[in-house]
């Protein structure tokens, strides 16, 4: 049995998320943990939410709320909505868990006494009326570029302009408005990384199997312009995990945080630390030491393109740092970005479709059936809603729930709710079942490979055989004439049924399960064999009807949502 430690990037904490936030990681990590775990595999699936940063303290401040309130609130509103959209993490953690406060404190604490930090001494615009240092994004003002007036201290909106908050004219503190603002010396710490060129490049080197999106944001990062820098990985914030070395204070960085880019990818350990905390595990250590055991698992990554350079060069940089043995990532699975309908998504101007609207208008295997089978892995994908429209009514109703349904009602007609008995198989049979061994068997590859779409495209093949089988054997007509052999051929429909749902259970969980209730079976049993698994239910074996597992969208919903989603969120 092998064991599959599987990550998704952390979800920011400041607010709801869109369809493509989910499609680049938290959805492809679950397709591949849950096929892992069919496989009869061990899988330890963990994703949290991200909680530092300044978007998280800006997010609390327009609530209205004290930082703490507003990220347990929205953590629960997060992990509400993951379990809608079935996520099957075994842990959904939080990157503000005194787990990761000490975990990342260490990390600091190692990294320093190795060398690998540096102080450095910096000027930073300094707010007297709100009494701290204010980060870029706490101060405004008039972009010097194109004069709009409320461009941020790191980028003008208007002109996007990549900004310097000493470059703005007339800047404010967006705390207070106070516009007292004055340079003041301050120190930070950087994160040695430029001495680790090396051993990371020969590491990435090592990689041969990744993703080229993987490899070559890396290479990119590595080697452009004066190659790998150094990052800074201290901030003055409120919130944040306090600058430490393991459990002692460090001089000269009172009052400040860790950057949550140095923060949120050790919540992947102080994540399975919280999992046994919360009573659901028994040993940590054994995913995450290789001195304890973890030499053996192989550990998948899954995250959006934006979020690779973090995950090739920075966390690599502080784990290999630290010199402890700590499990490294064997594999990064990278995703393109989702569009919408002719444009982007975008959160700040609530265009697109959040997951908690998704959820509200269908259920959740529409979604994850339409977003994996559409993945953005080789280039950006689109989401419109007459593709959309066309998948679901096509894959999902047509091709396997009218297969579903077709089946269990001939066999209640003209045989009753029990699989009937029927004779042995003939050429038809033979010629399916040979089909499908190969369609599942490449089914597997791309599923272990991580290739979603290929995948995807597999499984709605494996669907198709199916259809055609009965097209071909026409068991309503054999019926007339021979209804021994259109008891065979429904036997082996009702079974293909059975198989169906399993093999497609970690796309669309809910359809899966809904399938095998229907037919009083368990998914238990991988098809190994394709022609035993299709003898799983006897004759005599009962079963019911299912209800409707896959409803068309209709043109009037179509043009409703489309119209609905295309302006602001409310
Ligand atoms: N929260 C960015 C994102 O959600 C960030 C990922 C952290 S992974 C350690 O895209
Ligand atoms: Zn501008």
């Amino acid at each position: 049995m092998a064991r599959h430690l599987i990550t998704s990037a952390i979800p920011y904490i400041n607010g709801i998320k869109h369809l493509g936030n989910l499609v680049g990681s938290q959805l492809p990590a679950d397709l591949f943990a849950r096929y892992q775990r069919a496989r009869g595999n061990e899988v330890l699936f963990l994703c949290a939410t991200d909680e530092h940063g300044t978007p998280a303290e800006l997010a609390a401040a327009k609530a209205g709320k004290p930082v703490a309130e507003y990220c347990a609130e929205m953590h629960e509103i997060q992990a509400e909505i993951a379990k809608g959209f079935r996520l099957s993490f075994d842990h959904f953690g939080r990157s503000s868990s005194p787990q990761n406060h000490r975990l990342t404190q260490h990390f600091a604490g190692v990294l320093a006494e190795r060398g690998l930090i540096r102080e450095v001494s910096e000027t930073q615009m300094y707010s007297p009326t709100d009494g701290r240092f204010l980060p870029d994004r706490y101060i405004e003002g008039t972009c010097p570029n194109c004069g709009f007036e409320d461009a941020r201290g790191d980028q003008c909106d208007n002109c996007t302009k990549q900004l310097d908050p000493v470059d703005l004219i007339n800047p404010r503190s967006v705390i207070s408005g106070a516009t007292d603002l004055e340079m003041r010396e301050t120190k930070h710490l950087y994160l040695c990384q430029s001495q680790m060129k090396d051993e990371l490049e020969a590491w990435i080197d090592s990689k041969t199997d990744w993703p080229v999106l993987t490899t070559s944001i890396a290479k990119k990062w590595l080697n452009d312009g004066d190659g790998l820098q150094d990052r800074g990985i201290t901030r003055d914030l409120d919130w944040g995990i306090p600058v430490k070395k393991g459990t002692e204070d460090w001089p000269g960085m009172e009052g400040k945080v860790f950057y949550v880019w140095f923060d949120a990818p050790i919540e992947y350990i102080a994540c399975a630390q919280e999992w046994v905390e919360a009573g659901k595990g028994a040993d940590w250590e054994r995913w995450w030491r290789t001195d304890k055991g973890a030499e053996d698992v192989t550990y998948t990554q899954f995250m959006g393109k934006d979020n690779v350079p973090f995950h090739t060069l920075s966390f690599p940089a502080t784990i290999l740092g630290s010199g402890e043995p700590w499990k490294l990532v064997d594999y990064i699975k990278s995703f393109n970005y989702l569009n919408y309908d002719g444009g982007q998504f975008s959160t700040s101007r609530g265009r697109g479709v959040f997951m908690d609207q998704a959820l509200e208008i269908l259920p959740a295997d529409y979604w994850r059936w339409w977003l994996l089978s559409h993945a953005p892995e080789s280039s950006d994908s689109e989401f419109t809603w007459e593709n959309f429209q066309a998948s679901v009514n096509k894959d999902l109703a047509d091709v396997l729930g009218n297969f579903a349904s077709r089946v269990t009602k001939f066999c209640r007609s003209k045989f009753g709710e029990a699989v009937p008995e029927g004779g042995a198989y003939g050429d038809l049979e033979t010629k399916l079942i040979t089909a499908l061994t190969e369609k599942v068997r490449e089914y597997e590859t791309h599923m272990s490979a991580n290739e979603v779409r290929k995948a995807a495209t597999a499984l709605r093949a494996a669907w198709v055989l199916g259809n055609e089988y009965l097209q071909e054997a026409a068991p309503w007509s054999t019926f007339k004439t021979d209804p021994e052999a259109a008891a065979m051929q429904i036997r082996l429909a009702l079974n293909l049924i059975r198989l169906y749902a399993v093999i497609s259970a970690p796309f669309i969980p809910d359809a899966s399960a809904q399938l095998l209730t229907a037919l009083a079976a368990d998914g238990e049993a991988w098809p190994d064999d394709v022609a035993a698994a299709l003898e799983t239910l006897p004759a005599g074996h009962g079963f019911v009807v299912p209800e409707v597992t896959f409803r068309k969208i209709t043109d009037a919903e179509r043009e409703d949502w489309q119209a609905r989603f295309a302006g602001r969120r409310d």
